[in-house]
């Protein structure tokens, strides 16, 4: 069958590495206005999207909403996982010009209770992601070798939920992922990657969408809950979310909130510290 967005290479290379990169999705003026949309809505509600409330806000903004349903996007994935989609998360992964805040090598996997690992993450651009912002890289291949050993580390600057980390010792041959507003990667959870500091001087804004999940595969650590997004209906291991029906509205809120506390109890199952996510 014909690809509905990727290239023959681009599949390949997810095939092959776990990745791809760069995916284009939209024009960088209309990533510009979805930023300007965002960058409002941080300004109108600043608690909202403190640096430890950005999980799961798809499902009270309607600018995230729109990003988790885009339909570039989601024909992307359907090259990569087949035509029944689940939307399961977001987290948007904001970093600030100067902010020493980074990712350490991890596999997104390891904690997030998803059994099997199929399926994959969208990583948009909303600003442009390069070596000097801060933006990811990936191990290529790395996602053959099953879960590494993670160690939590909980370091300050650490943007990960327990600051987990991989050992990957000197033979760092990482892959930067260079994206202008309006593309994206795609990646699998298996996939070993990392991000530094931003040292640029514009904020560095990833909306990510972890991850879209066909319909088999299962939350074994809680209650897992997510969005039809194409095909088959939500499969009823699953609980069946609705869509964000505006801006903070309170229902909205009410069921972001059950959902985070749970992804939270997933997240730092076994864990000694918690942080306030
Ligand atoms: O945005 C970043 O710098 C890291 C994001 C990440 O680790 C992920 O999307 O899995």
């Amino acid at each position: 069958m014909m690809p509905k967005h990727l290239t023959d290479a681009q599949m390949q290379s997810y095939e092959e590495d776990g990745f791809c990169s760069p995916v284009d999705v939209m024009s960088e003026a209309d990533a510009i206005a979805l930023r300007h949309r965002l960058e409002a809505v941080e300004r109108q509600f600043p608690d909202v999207l403190a640096p430890n409330q950005r999980n799961n806000t798809h499902l009270i903004l309607s600018v995230i909403d729109e990003i988790a349903h885009h339909p570039v996007i989601m024909d992307a994935v359907e090259d990569l996982i087949g035509p029944d989609i689940l939307v399961f998360g977001t987290v948007l992964f904001i970093k600030e010009p100067g902010d020493p805040g980074y990712v350490s090598w991890h596999q997104d996997a390891t904690y997030m209770g998803l059994e099997p690992h199929d399926g994959t993450t969208a990583w948009l651009a909303l600003s442009p992601s390069n070596a000097e912002s801060g933006c990811m890289s990936m191990l290529p291949g790395s996602w053959k070798n099953g879960i590494l050993t993670h160690t939590d580390t909980f370091g300050d600057d650490n943007i990960l939920t327990r600051g987990q980390e991989i050992d990957v010792g000197e033979t760092d041959n990482g892959v930067d992922l260079v994206l202008r507003p309006g593309q994206m990667s795609l990646h699998n959870r298996r996939i070993v990657h990392s991000s530094q500091p931003n040292r640029s001087d514009d904020r560095r804004i990833g909306i990510v969408i972890q991850s879209y999940l066909p319909p088999h595969v299962r939350q074994e650590g809680g209650e897992g809950f997510v969005q039809w997004g194409r095909g088959e209906p939500v499969p009823p291991h699953h609980t069946a979310l609705k869509r964000a029906s505006g801006d903070m509205m309170p229902d909205d809120i009410v069921m972001r909130d059950r959902v985070n506390a749970e992804w939270a109890k997933i997240l730092y199952d076994n864990a000694d510290q918690k942080r306030d996510l």
